[in-house]
C-alpha cells in the first residue's frame, strides 16, 4: 500500500472512531443497530464496498436501511455487481472490519485483506460504488458516512442515486453493470411497458381499461419510500387507480403499528385501515419495499385481518408460470426450439406447512434454506426458473440467462407460425415477467404489479386466491436473551443443536399438539430468538409458542418474552 493511501485512511477512520462495547455482526442482511451508534460501521462498509468494487472491476452498491425494523435503528448493506447479496466469502471480513478496535488495526487488516484477495491499492484502477438511502431521518449523516468510506480508497468514487427502495437501488446496480442505463425514469419505465404488455396479453383487457380498472386496491406504505415510489409509478401507468396510505407524508412513524412485517406478524389491521375497507383487496408494503403482503379485513367488529403473505404470493406465481409453460410445451414441437426449463420453488422454514403441502401437490420441486434472502435467491438460480419467497412477502422469480436467451427467439419463431395463438401470447408474457419480475432482488413495487396482473389475466378476486388453501393456524414471537449466539440451529433452522438438551425440551412441547410444528432461531437483524409455532387451531399454536419461548427463557438465561 502507498503512504498516502495509508495516511488516508488513518486520517479518514480516526474521524469515525467504533462504538464502545459494541459487538456487530454481518447478519440476515447487513449491519442493523441503533443508528446512533453506526457511523464508524457504515463508513467501515464504505471502504469494504469499495474494496470490492476494485476487486470485481463492476459497480458495487451500498444501501443504508433497516428495512421493518423501528425508525430509530438503521443499517447498511452491500450488493454485489449482479444485483444480489455480498458474497458470502466477505461477510467475515465486513465482521472483522466493523469490529476493529483502532484506526491503526482497521488499516492493518485491510492491507492483509488487500493482499490475500490481490486487490492492489496503489490507485492504479478505478471504480464506482452506487449508493442510496431509504427515509429514515438516521440516514443522511449515515450515507454521507458511508461516502468518506468509499472515499478513503484511491481510485474509487460514490455515485450518489439519493432517496431509493432497497430493490431499486439493487437492480440499478445489476442493469448498470450490464452496460445499460438504469436511472430511475428507467426503472419506473421498464416496470409500467412489461406490465401493460401483460395486462394487454389478456383478451378481456385493452390499454383504455387500464384507467378503469378495479379500483379497489388500496396500498399500505409503511410511512417509508414504498408509497412515494408507488405514486411516481403509477404517474407511469396514466394515473392506474391504486390508493396509497401510509406514504410517508406525515401521517405516521415509519413500521409503527403499519407495514408488511406488522400486518404478518401481528395480522392485524395496520393504522390508516379499518371498517371501510371491509373485504376490499388491500397491500402492505415494509420500510425499503423490498417485501409485499396482501390481506382483507373481514368484518367491521373485529381488528383481525385475513393475511395472504408471501406463500400465497409464490403460489400465485408458480400457478401463472406453469401455465404459460404448459401452453408454451403443447406448441414448441411446431418449432426448432426445444424448451423445456427447469422450475423451482424456495421457501424457508417460516413457510406456512399447508403451502409447501399445495405446491408439493402441484407436482412442483420444492427445497428449503435457511432465513435470509441471500441462500434463498442462490437456491433458486440453480434453476432456469427459480421463484423464492420468504412468508413475509420478501422473494422474486428468478429467469437463467438459457430461459431469456430461448423465450426470445421463441417468441418470433411463434409469431411467424401461429401469430396471435395461445402459445404465441404464452411466450409473451413470460418474456414480460422477466422484465416485470426484479432479477437482483424482491421487490414490492414489482411484485404488487404482477400479482395485479395475474388477478386480472384469471379474473380472482383476492377472496379465490386466499381460498388456494387454507393457512395452519401460526405463532411468531421474540424471545430477549443474554447473548443470542448460544443458539446454533442444523438442517435449515429446524433443529437447535446449542444448547444441549433445548432441542429435545421443544420435542416434547410439540408432541401434546396435533399437526404441531415449532422451532427457534437466532434473529440476524434483531437482538432475540424468534420462535415459530404451527398447529391445528390458533389456540394450540399459540401455546406451543409460548410454552416453547418460556423453555428459551430458561435455557438462556433472563429475559422477556412478547
Ligand atoms: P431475521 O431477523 O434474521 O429473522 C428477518 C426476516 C428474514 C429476512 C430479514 C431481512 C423473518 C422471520 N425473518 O430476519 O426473513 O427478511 O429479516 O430483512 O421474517
Ligand atoms: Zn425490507
Amino acid at each position: 500500500m502507498y503512504d498516502n493511501q495509508r495516511d488516508l485512511l488513518l486520517k479518514e477512520s480516526d474521524r469515525f472512531p467504533p462504538p464502545q462495547g459494541v459487538r456487530l455482526s454481518y447478519g440476515t442482511a447487513g449491519f442493523r443497530e441503533d443508528a446512533s451508534v453506526l457511523l464508524s460501521t457504515v463508513y467501515r462498509v464504505g471502504i469494504l464496498a469499495a474494496l470490492r468494487a476494485l476487486k470485481t472491476g463492476k459497480r458495487i452498491g451500498l444501501m443504508i436501511t433497516a428495512s421493518h425494523n423501528k425508525v430509530s435503528d438503521n443499517g447498511v448493506k452491500v450488493a454485489d455487481p449482479s444485483g444480489g447479496m455480498l458474497t458470502q466469502d466477505w461477510e467475515p471480513f465486513a465482521n472483522a472490519l466493523a469490529n476493529a478496535s483502532s484506526s491503526q488495526d482497521l488499516v492493518q487488516l485491510i492491507i492483509e485483506f488487500a493482499e490475500k484477495e490481490n486487490i492492489l491499492l496503489n490507485g492504479s484502477k478505478s471504480a464506482q460504488v452506487l449508493v442510496a438511502r431509504d427515509t429514515r431521518p438516521s440516514g443522511e449523516l449515515l450515507l454521507d458516512a458511508a461516502k468518506h468510506g468509499i472515499g478513503s480508497i484511491i481510485g474509487v468514487v460514490a455515485h450518489d442515486l439519493g432517496i431509493l427502495t432497497t430493490p431499486q437501488l439493487h437492480w440499478m446496480v445489476h442493469v448498470r453493470n450490464k452496460g445499460l442505463n438504469g436511472s430511475e425514469r428507467d426503472y419506473f419505465h421498464e416496470l409500467s411497458s412489461s406490465f401493460r404488455c401483460l395486462f394487454n396479453s389478456n383478451p378481456n383487457n385493452s390499454e383504455w381499461k387500464l384507467k378503469d380498472w378495479d379500483n379497489q386496491l388500496v396500498v399500505d406504505g409503511a410511512n417509508g419510500v414504498g408509497g412515494q415510489k408507488l405514486e411516481m409509478l403509477k404517474e407511469m401507468l396514466n394515473g392506474l387507480a391504486i390508493e396509497i396510505r401510509n406514504s410517508g407524508k406525515g401521517e405516521g412513524v415509519l413500521n409503527e403499528g403499519v407495514g408488511a412485517d406488522f400486518v404478518q406478524k401481528e395480522k392485524i389491521v395496520p393504522l390508516g385501515f379499518g371498517s371501510q375497507d371491509v373485504g376490499i383487496r388491500c397491500a402492505s408494503f415494509d420500510g425499503d419495499a423490498d417485501r409485499l403482503v396482501y390481506f382483507t379485513v373481514p368484518s367491521e367488529s373485529s381488528n383481525r385481518i385475513n393475511l395472504v403473505d408471501g406463500d400465497k404470493i409464490l403460489s400465485l406465481f408458480a400457478i401463472f408460470i406453469e401455465e404459460q409453460l404448459t401452453i408454451l410445451a403443447a406448441r414448441t414441437k411446431a418449432t426448432k426450439i426445444d424448451f423445456r426449463p427447469t422450475l423451482g420453488v424456495v421457501q424457508t422454514a417460516y413457510a406456512n406447512g399447508a403451502s409447501t403441502q399445495y405446491l408439493k401437490a402441484l407436482g412442483l420441486e420444492v427445497v428449503f434454506t435457511p432465513t435470509g434472502v441471500k441462500y434463498l435467491h442462490e437456491k433458486a438460480a440453480e434453476y432456469d426458473i427459480g421463484i423464492y419467497f420468504e412468508a413475509n412477502g420478501h422473494g422474486t422469480i428468478l429467469f437463467s440467462d438459457y430461459c431469456i436467451s430461448v423465450l426470445q427467439p421463441l417468441y418470433w419463431e411463434l409469431s411467424d407460425v401461429s401469430s396471435g395463438s395461445k402459445s404465441h401470447k404464452a411466450a409473451l408474457r413470460l418474456l414480460a415477467v422477466t422484465r416485470l419480475i426484479n432479477q437482483a432482488v424482491g421487490d414490492a413495487l414489482s411484485g404488487l404489479l404482477l400479482v395485479e396482473a395475474i388477478l386480472q389475466h384469471k379474473n380472482w378476486s383476492i377472496q379465490t386466491w386466499s381460498e388456494l388453501y387454507q393457512d395452519l393456524p401460526s405463532r411468531q414471537l421474540k424471545v430477549k436473551v443474554v447473548d443470542r449466539t448460544m443458539v446454533e440451529t442444523t438442517n435449515a433452522e429446524t433443529e437447535v443443536v446449542k444448547p444441549p438438551g433445548l432441542q429435545e425440551a421443544i420435542n416434547s412441547k410439540i408432541a401434546k399438539y396435533p399437526k404441531g410444528r415449532c422451532f427457534i432461531r437466532p434473529s440476524g437483524t434483531e437482538d432475540v430468538i424468534r420462535v415459530y409455532a404451527e398447529a391445528s387451531t390458533q389456540e394450540a399454536a399459540d401455546d406451543l409458542a409460548t410454552s416453547v419461548a418460556k423453555l428459551v427463557d430458561q435455557f438462556l438465561g433472563v429475559g422477556s418474552s412478547n
